[in-house]
Order: C-alpha cells, then sequence, then structure tokens
C-alpha cells in the first residue's frame, strides 16, 4: 500500500515519485536517506509504466547528486571569472537590470526561453506570464524548434495533436520517431501492440533496431517525407482505399487535395525519396488493411525546411482513412482542465514578438517569439534588438542551430542569465548563474496524455530538498514580486500556487498528493467529434485548411525538397555532396545532457562523438573505421570520429548532438528555416568530409 510518508527500510525510507527526466514520467520507487537517493527502480504499481524505467531514471542518484552541480548563485567578475554570490545579491542585480532595461529601451528587449527541461513544467507557464506582466511579448521555449510544429499542422487539420494507441492497433507506423531511445517507456505499449499481432512500418534513412525488427523499413533520403505522404495519399484516392463516410461527412478539402496528389504516382514519389516503388505501395496496403493504424511523426520530420507541411500531410493521412480519434488509432484527447496561468493574450498585443510578422500561424496560436531568430536579433538588430536574455532550464550554444553565430550573440548581449543544474557551454558566456533545481526537488503535474493518451495525471512529489535552493517557479516568483507584481503574482507559497492551478480541476494541492498514483480526469471517449465537432473552424477536419489560407500560408501540404539538397542546390552540392542529418537520439543522453554521469558515459562501448558514414561512402573518400574527420557545412566545422556502418545509404552521414567537444549545432542553420513555424533543418543539410591530416 503507497504512503505518502513512506515506510522505512533499514534507516532509509522508500518513497514513491515520478522520473521526469524525459515525458515518459516513470512511475519510480526511491530509497532515500538523510536528504540523499540511494537507489531508485521502477515502481509496477504505476498504471502507465508498470515497473519500466530506463539507464537514465536509474542513474538519478548520480545525476542529483552530482559534485559538478552549481549550487550557488554565481556573477561573472571583472576579470571574466564567476565568484559566488548571495541569494538577495543575486536577486537584486536582476531586479535591477530588468528595470533599468524597461525604463531605458523597453520592456521587448528582454527575452526570456525555458528550454526542454521546461516543457510540461509547471514553471513554464508562470515565466511566460512573467514576461506578459512585465511587458515583453519575447517569451520563448523548446517550442521554437520541438513539437510545435506538428502540434500546428495537426491543431489546423483537426484542432489538436492526436496520440497513437500502439497497443490496440493493427499497424503502427513508426515515422522519423524512433522510441526505443526517444521515450522508451512506450515500447511497453508497442510491444504489447506487436504481441497482439499489430504490423510495424519505420521510415527512417537508418536501419536502427526497430526498423530492421519492423515488417516493413521504407529507407527514405532525408527530408523527403511530405514527397511519401503525398504518394500514399495519391494512391489511396485512386484506389479508393480511404474510409468514404468519414469524408463525406467529416472533412472538407477533399476535392482540392485529389488534384494535389494527382501527380504523386509511386514511380515518382520513389524517384524522389529513393524507397523502391514497390515497398511504398506495400506499406500502403499494409496500413489500410490493418485497421485502426497510426502514424507517429517524430522530430526527424519537424527538423527539416518543409517540416510543418510534412505533419500536415500526415495528419491528412491519418483522417482519411478513418483512423483519427479511436481506440487504436490515433486519440485525440482533452488536455488536463487545469485553472489557466498564461494571461489572455490578446491584452498583450501592443509589442509583437521576434518571428511574428515571419510566421503568424506559430504567433496566432501559441503567442511566442521564435528563438532560433534571436542571434540576429541581438547582433543586426533585426527585428529590434535585445538587450537581455534569461534562459531556464536549456543549453542553447549546443541545441540552437548556427552555434557559431550564437556565440558571438551570447558574447555581446548587454545581460545573460541562466539557470541551470550544471556548468554548461551556455552558462559559461552568462554574467549571471542560477542553481536550476531538478524534478524531483520539487513539485510537478506528470501528465499521461501525452505520452499514452489516457486522461490520467497526478502530482510528482517533492522527494528531496535542494539546500539552499530555489525552485523555477520561485525563481521567476520573486522577481515578479520584486518588480512589484504582487497582484499578478499573489501567491507566497509554490503549494498555493499549485492549489490555484487544481481549482477548475475541483481538486487541492493536498488532495493529489495523497492519492494513490494517478487522478483520472477523463476518461478518454471515442470521437467526441461527432457530438462537439473537430476544434476547427468548420467543425471538420481540414484537408485544406481555412485558418492557413486566412494567413495567407499554403492551404494544402505542398511538397518542397529541402532548401539545402543535392537535387535543390546543386552547385553547393559540388563542394558539399553528403547530406548530413544531426542529433538522432540515442539512449544514455539527453540532448546536451549527461556527458559528466559516468554510469550513462560508460553505457556503450564507443567512440563518441562521431559521425556515421556508410562503408560505400567511407570507401570513396578513404577514411577507415575509428579515423578523426572534419565534417564541414557552410557554417563551420567540427572534428569527430569516424564510425562506419551498413546502417545507412551512400551520401548521407549523421552527427549526435550535445557534445561541447564537438558541437553539431555549428554545422546547423538558422537562415533557411521552416517557412511556417521557423524550426530549423537539422535532420538534412549539406556537408563534406575531410580528413584531418590532408
Ligand atoms: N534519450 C533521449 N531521449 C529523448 C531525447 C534525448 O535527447 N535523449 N530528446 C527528447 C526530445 S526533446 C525529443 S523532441 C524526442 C525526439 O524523439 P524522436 O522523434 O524519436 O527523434 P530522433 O531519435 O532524433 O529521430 C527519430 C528517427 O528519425 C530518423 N531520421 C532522421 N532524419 C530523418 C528524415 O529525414 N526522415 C525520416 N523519416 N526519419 C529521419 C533518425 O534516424 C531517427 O531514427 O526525444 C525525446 N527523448
Ligand atoms: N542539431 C540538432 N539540434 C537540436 C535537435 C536535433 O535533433 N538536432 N533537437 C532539438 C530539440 S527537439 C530540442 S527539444 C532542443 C533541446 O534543447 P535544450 O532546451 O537546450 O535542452 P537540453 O540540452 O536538454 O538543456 C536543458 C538544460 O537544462 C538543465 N536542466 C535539467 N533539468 C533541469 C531543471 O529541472 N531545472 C533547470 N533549471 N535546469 C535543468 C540541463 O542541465 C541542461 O543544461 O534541442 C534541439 N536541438
Ligand atoms: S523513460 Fe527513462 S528518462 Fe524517461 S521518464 Fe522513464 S526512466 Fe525517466
Ligand atoms: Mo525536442
Amino acid at each position: 500500500m503507497f504512503e505518502q510518508e513512506g515506510h522505512s527500510i533499514g534507516n532509509g525510507m522508500i518513497r514513491k515519485g515520478i522520473c521526469g527526466i524525459c515525458n515518459c514520467f516513470c512511475g519510480i520507487e526511491l530509497l532515500v536517506k538523510d536528504n540523499r537517493i540511494i537507489q531508485v527502480k521502477g515502481d509496477r504499481d504505476h498504471p502507465l509504466t508498470k515497473g519500466f524505467i530506463c539507464p537514465k531514471g536509474r542513474a538519478m542518484p548520480e545525476i542529483v547528486h552530482s559534485k559538478d552541480r552549481i549550487r550557488r548563485p554565481m556573477k561573472k567578475n571583472a576579470q571574466g571569472n564567476f565568484e559566488e554570490v548571495s541569494w538577495e545579491e543575486a536577486f537584486s542585480i536582476i531586479i535591477g537590470k530588468l528595470e533599468e532595461i524597461k525604463s531605458r529601451f523597453g520592456p521587448e528587449k528582454v527575452a526570456v526561453h525555458t528550454g526542454q527541461a521546461g516543457v510540461f513544467m509547471q514553471f513554464t507557464s508562470y515565466a511566460e506570464r512573467f514576461c506578459q506582466v512585465y511587458g515583453t511579448p519575447n517569451f520563448s521555449t523548446a517550442g521554437s524548434h520541438c513539437n510545435t510544429s506538428k502540434e500546428l499542422a495537426n491543431i489546423v487539420t483537426v484542432g489538436s495533436l492526436p496520440v497513437p494507441d500502439y497497443a490496440n492497433s493493427k499497424c503502427i507506423v513508426l515515422w522519423g520517431y524512433n522510441p526505443q531511445y526517444s521515450a522508451p517507456a512506450q515500447m511497453l505499449y508497442i510491444n504489447e501492440g506487436r504481441r497482439k499481432g499489430a504490423k510495424l512500418i519505420v521510415i527512417d534513412p537508418k536501419a536502427t533496431k526497430l526498423a530492421k525488427r519492423a515488417d516493413i523499413h521504407l529507407q527514405i533520403r532525408p527530408g523527403t517525407d511530405g514527397a511519401l505522404a503525398l504518394g500514399f495519399i495519391h494512391l489511396i484516392i485512386k484506389e479508393k482505399l480511404y474510409d468514404p463516410e468519414f469524408v463525406n461527412n467529416w472533412t472538407i478539402g477533399f476535392h482540392e487535395l485529389s488534384k494535389l496528389v494527382e501527380d504523386y504516382t509511386p514511380e515518382k514519389v520513389s524517384e524522389i525519396t529513393e524507397i523502391p516503388s514497390d515497398d511504398i505501395i506495400e506499406a500502403c496496403y499494409m496500413f489500410v488493411e490493418n485497421k485502426p493504424s497510426n502514424f507517429s511523426p517524430g522530430i526527424a520530420l519537424e527538423l527539416q525546411s518543409n517540416g510543418f507541411q510534412t505533419a500536415r500531410a500526415i495528419s491528412i493521412l491519418q483522417t482519411i482513412t478513418g483512423n483519427i480519434d479511436l481506440i487504436g488509432g490515433a486519440r485525440l484527447n482533452k488536455p488536463i482542465p487545469l485553472s489557466e496561468v498564461v494571461l489572455d493574450r490578446e491584452n498583450f498585443l501592443d509589442r509583437k514578438p521576434i518571428g511574428s510578422d515571419k510566421y503568424p500561424l506559430f504567433h496566432k496560436i501559441n503567442g511566442r517569439a521564435q528563438a532560433n531568430l534571436f542571434s540576429d536579433a541581438i547582433l543586426y538588430g533585426d527585428p529590434y534588438p535585445l538587450k537581455a536574455l534569461i534562459v531556464i532550464g536549456s543549453n542553447p550554444l549546443l541545441t540552437w542551430p548556427n552555434a557559431n553565430k550564437l556565440r558571438k550573440a551570447l558574447e555581446s548581449i548587454d545581460f545573460l542569465v541562466v539557470m541551470d543544474t550544471f556548468m554548461t557551454e551556455t552558462s559559461k558566456l552568462a554574467d549571471l548563474i542560477i542553481p536550476g533545481v531538478n524534478y524531483i526537488e520539487r513539485y510537478e503535474i506528470w501528465n499521461g496524455s501525452i505520452r499514452y493518451g489516457e486522461e490520467l495525471m497526478g502530482l510528482s512529489p517533492k522527494i528531496i530538498d535542494f539546500p539552499n535552493g530555489v525552485t523555477e517557479w520561485e525563481f521567476i516568483s520573486k522577481i515578479a514580486r520584486g518588480l512589484g507584481y504582487e497582484k499578478e503574482f499573489p501567491w507566497l507559497k509554490e503549494e498555493e500556487a499549485f492549489d490555484y492551478r487544481f481549482q477548475s480541476l475541483g481538486v487541492s494541492f493536498d488532495y493529489l498528493l495523497k492519492m494513490e498514483h494517478a487522478y483520472d480526469y477523463g476518461p478518454y471517449k471515442e470521437k467526441r467529434y461527432e457530438e462537439e465537432g473537430f476544434n476547427t473552424p468548420s467543425k471538420k477536419a481540414e484537408l485544406y485548411s481555412s485558418i492557413l489560407e486566412d494567413l495567407g500560408i499554403e492551404p494544402l501540404p505542398k511538397y518542397i525538397e529541402p532548401a539545402e539538397s543535392p537535387r535543390n542546390t546543386k552547385e553547393l552540392a559540388r563542394v558539399y555532396p553528403l547530406v548530413l542529418s544531426t542529433g538522432a537520439r540515442n539512449l544514455e543522453y539527453y540532448h546536451a545532457r549527461f556527458r559528466n554521469i559516468e554510469s550513462l558515459r560508460n553505457f556503450k562501448k564507443e567512440f563518441e562523438p562521431f559521425v556515421e558514414i556508410s562503408s560505400e561512402t567511407a570507401k570513396e573518400e578513404d577514411i577507415k573505421d575509428g579515423e578523426r574527420v572534419i565534417v564541414e557545412s557552410l557554417r563551420g566545422r567540427i572534428e569527430l570520429v569516424a564510425k562506419v556502418t551498413s546502417d545507412l545509404n551512400p551520401g548521407t552521414i549523421y552527427v549526435p548532438h550535445g557534445w561541447d567537444e564537438a558541437n553539431a549545432n555549428v554545422l546547423t542553420d538558422n537562415i533557411d528555416l521552416d517557412p511556417v513555424t521557423g524550426f530549423p533543418p537539422d535532420r538534412s543539410l549539406l556537408a563534406r568530409i575531410i580528413k584531418v591530416n590532408k
């Protein structure tokens, strides 16, 4: 039986909690003694994750108690060295600077960014609220390069982002998505579906472990997924494989869509994608004949110069095959009905965020700034300069595109504050470093719909204290109150802010804290659209999007060749002949995190960081496995170790991101961004490999 206070074992205490490293939110049991975590294991009673944890979760004691943790605020002194300062001094510096910038230059000259460590975290909404009351529209999140693109694509098509229901599916299509590494707890459900007979299709330029186990692996040329999706739609329409009842009753724009895909024959699509046409046809029949089926578009499709329209095309596929909002298909979940923290954006529109002119849909729906443009704002005043940047839970220098340019920008900005649990390449450039607090050192809300499509949620308890620490929420709230926004930040304690948040759910902080496992705010009900319609202007699934049309954006999911590619930029390809994909996930690291965590660093005995290269290309370039090489793009160059593999097609190379010593984002681009969302094309660029001793 679960007890909130935990039960004693030896002279330690077993506590139940949640791992918040990735958004799988695995239930965990922790052995805690003297404010230290001794051991972590999976909680078998957790309704969704059932005892599963991955190596990152298991490494939690090492991560949380690492000797490298930042423990005190630090400011950069005149000599450029960091010295510890008191919390009072840290707050007084920040508040003083923000007052000065607001009165001298205007509040929009301050930007606040919450990164991956803030995704689905409470403090992100409060950071946005802070920006609103201070008066800056320049609040940005990891959504500048993550998830928002496919979210927006699905919002305009079916009203919200659906979640694949793997366990009840008959055909699972993992499309530029590799959950074995990126969302390992989901494998419980994928494996369950497979055991019950579901087919598996993997669409990936790399023969990943999952691709090797799939019924069909389509080894696609990077960045051409939009053409493949149109090819599937072409076949589905031509062979009348769609769900006619659903299409007639619940969609608009079928005629226009049919015209768009007219030429996308399997032969043409094969030519574009470099997938044999018979395989395209076979995969298409597999998912239309094995229903319900679902598509999981991964980040690889978003990090492209035409990723938004690709995600649109896949959303349409999910829809016209009649697999939307049902068990075994893709579910449209209700969000947790929390009381709103972000204020009404309509009241804060007098100053425009950076990127709003270029990306009106991004601006209209999430109202935030596009952080990929911040370096241009800082360096060239485009569209206006930024004087200060506050970063919480992100390491931009290693994760945002065009790192050489960003470094110059962050070196030149007047005031940079970074709140992080560890020293990073970005915090080294900061004027002020604030110690971050880990997930299990504070309360958080976890959400079961994101990964599992179950309308379950819970309060993740604070397991240990971070001595002398200030949580991210307290940090934001103290700055806000210090600047005089007591009315908008009335809560004196974090628990009170949670109580406010839970008001519209009708429960209290204490109630949720005592709850065994999960609170069911649903349950999920199929086909809610039959009662309410889809959450789109026409209440139908919009194959031809009225929202996009109104904003002057292409309303049909047109395919465009990657901005940089051997076919599109032939001149450039003469110098940079290889197609470069950066940042495919591995199990043990999380973006730029955990290179300093011994068990994770030693998880695989491989030379890292490396560039993966096919044996044919290696031979052509006279490169041996294990040899040091330089990878160069139009933006910059890094040195890595060559890893020769048979898992990639000739001409494609893979570079992991997140390494201080070989930063893949030196190679990436922040100019040719996705025209709808401003996402960077990290997954298909041009590069060359040079031998180090040449
Ligand atoms: N361990 C770990 N887990 C993570 C993260 C992490 O850093 N580490 N990051 C988290 C975050 S923020 C995110 S967004 C998710 C991302 O999770 P995923 O979406 O699974 O992302 P990736 O593994 O990067 O890419 C998935 C697959 O896309 C393939 N791919 C590359 N280019 C293309 C292409 O052009 N077309 C197609 N079809 N496939 C392509 C890659 O080979 C890879 O197998 O992972 C989350 N989980
Ligand atoms: N080339 C290339 N670049 C990419 C990608 C790619 O595939 N290729 N993927 C992109 C994607 S999808 C994403 S989401 C971004 C992610 O990029 P970022 O948002 O920069 O993510 P992280 O590198 O994980 O940085 C999170 C930082 O927060 C710190 N941290 C961890 N937990 C906490 C906490 O609880 N509180 C605080 N204050 N700090 C904490 C960590 O130490 C770490 O330094 O990267 C993007 N960059
Ligand atoms: S999959 Fe791993 S990192 Fe993600 S929540 Fe579970 S244990 Fe934590
Ligand atoms: Mo992400």
